[in-house]
């Protein structure tokens, strides 16, 4: 492991810290650990408790990677997480202006909760350490390492959209968070869009400017390179995911169900920038122009909770338990329920296997930074009897999987149009499109993606 330790430690930083001992539910957490595991390692976050006191760390050790975890106090926990991150920052970054409730004392929790991390993580660090933060909770977290004398590469992944200058500049204080992304060596984001979006606000709005080779420079002078990493996920342990399902007696069960129906599938953590309405909508217009279809098709729509001490989070769970009673109750027959919709998380086994099983998969996010779930679905599929995405544009996935059906998630009959296109297309259509799909996401896998980041972050 000589080379491991001439290379350095990796400090991965997220607000959330996926332990030793739970599964793995996502690629990126693999790919963490993987990345970790490899060179040693330190994974640092809050750990999802809220205790009396700020402060209290947990320590685990697997190996030769460590995880520390920080609870935080009750007040810490509603300014930084369910204040300013996703009151605030989570709708803007997702395009959603009227829906940012900014106020000042969470932004100042906010950033105590920043310097709070850097205050820990300053101990924890050796000279030689590679850091790499992930996504909003910590935007100016490289800035306070810096503050505390940090010298390490530091990079930083923006895991959500990055909306235009002219929407970034409506939030109040809006310099005083973004431009400290200059604290970072790299900074990478899903798509160019993002990107573009990146440059044209410090060049435009913050009196940056662009050095040569592409680095970028804040108005304090420190330059950072901003580059595009689109996430992706484990596409062979997905592969093979989904294979092993169809012996799943679930998978089974849902099939006995289905009664040779077409099944249609949606998977999302249940949040308003998932565009859930808007597809329920859409199934309602499918269905009353339609009437053809009824009984032969059956919409299955996975939505986990998520974020339930936000009230936008309540306010949209019930918006969606309304319109799917009032679909069941417009078109339901005694042996026919044309949507179902569950409000509960699956093992990520058994939910390849319902991948599999789905004839169109309606992945309609009004604005989303990557979706993972639309590269999973694809990944899924029977070769020889593969189903059709229907992705909207608006998915950092649709920069690579132009070979879907993209669609504009806003417009409920595009979407219907796109629907019955899905279910009726061809099979050489359909395989074609997959190839095309799945040529990508075998060359660009998670752990391509964490190389090209960490290999640039290095270099
Ligand atoms: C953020 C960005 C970006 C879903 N339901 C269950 C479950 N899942 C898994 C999916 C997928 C993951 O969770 C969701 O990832 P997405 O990418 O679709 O969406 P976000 O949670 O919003 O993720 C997003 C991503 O970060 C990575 O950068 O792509 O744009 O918003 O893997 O399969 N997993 C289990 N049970 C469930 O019920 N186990």
């Amino acid at each position: 492991m000589t080379g491991a330790k001439a290379q350095g430690r990796l400090v991965v930083v997220s607000n959330r810290v996926a332990l030793p001992k739970q599964t793995a539910t996502g690629g990126l957490a693999s790919a963490m650990r993987a990345a970790m595991r490899e060179r040693g390692g330190l994974w640092f976050g809050w750990s999802g408790k809220i205790g009396s006191d700020t402060g209290r760390l947990r320590r685990v050790r697997d190996d030769t990677v460590e995880y520390v975890t920080l609870d935080l106090s009750r007040l810490d926990h509603d300014q930084f997480y369910a204040g300013f991150a996703n009151r605030a920052l989570w709708p803007l970054l997702h395009y959603r202006p009227d829906l940012v409730d900014y106020r000042r004392e969470q932004l100042e929790g906010y950033l105590r909760v920043n310097a709070l991390f850097a205050d820990h993580l300053v101990q924890m660090l050796e000279p030689d350490d590679v850091i790499w933060v992930h996504d909003y909770h910590l935007i100016p977290l490289a800035a306070r390492l810096r503050a505390r004398g940090v010298k390490n590469r530091i990079g930083f992944f923006l895991h959500t959209p990055l909306p235009a200058a002219a929407l970034l500049i409506g939030l109040p204080r809006h310099q005083a968070l973004f431009e400290t992304l200059s604290a970072y060596d790299l900074v990478g984001l899903h798509t160019a869009r993002d990107l573009r979006a990146l440059e044209d606000y410090f060049l435009h709005e913050i009196g940056g400017a662009m050095r040569p080779g592409g680095r970028l420079r804040g108005p304090d002078g420190r330059s950072f390179r901003a580059a595009v990493f689109p996430i992706s996920i484990d596409t062979a342990q997905v592969v093979q995911s989904a294979r092993e399902a169809t012996h799943l007696d679930e998978i089974a069960q849902l099939e006995t169900s289905l009664q040779d129906r077409a099944l249609i599938i949606g998977v999302d953590r249940l949040d308003y920038s998932k565009g859930l309405p808007e597809r329920f909508r859409a199934y309602d217009h499918l269905l009353e122009h339609r009437p053809d279809l009824h009984r032969r098709i059956s919409f299955l729509q996975i939505a986990p909770p998520s974020r339930g001490s936000v009230p936008e989070y309540r306010q949209i769970r019930r918006e969606l338990e309304r319109l799917a009673g009032h679909i069941n109750g417009k078109y339901a027959a005694p042996d026919w329920v044309p949507i179902r919709y569950v409000n509960q998380s699956f093992p990520h086994s058994l939910l390849t296997g319902y991948y599999r099983t789905a004839r169109v998969a309606l992945i309609t996010p009004l604005r989303d930074g990557m979706n993972l779930v639309a590269k999973e679905y694809v990944a899924c599929q029977d070769p020889k009897n593969p189903g059709v995405l229907v992705l909207s544009r608006f998915a950092g996935a649709a920069a690579e999987l132009g070979d879907a059906l993209l669609v504009n998630p806003a417009d409920p009959a595009e979407l219907a149009d796109a629907l019955g296109r899905a279910l009726t297309m061809p099979l050489r259509e359909r395989r074609q499109r997959w190839r095309a799909m799945m040529d990508v996401l075998e060359k660009q896998d998670i752990d391509a993606w964490s190389k090209a980041f960490l290999e640039r972050l290095t270099s």
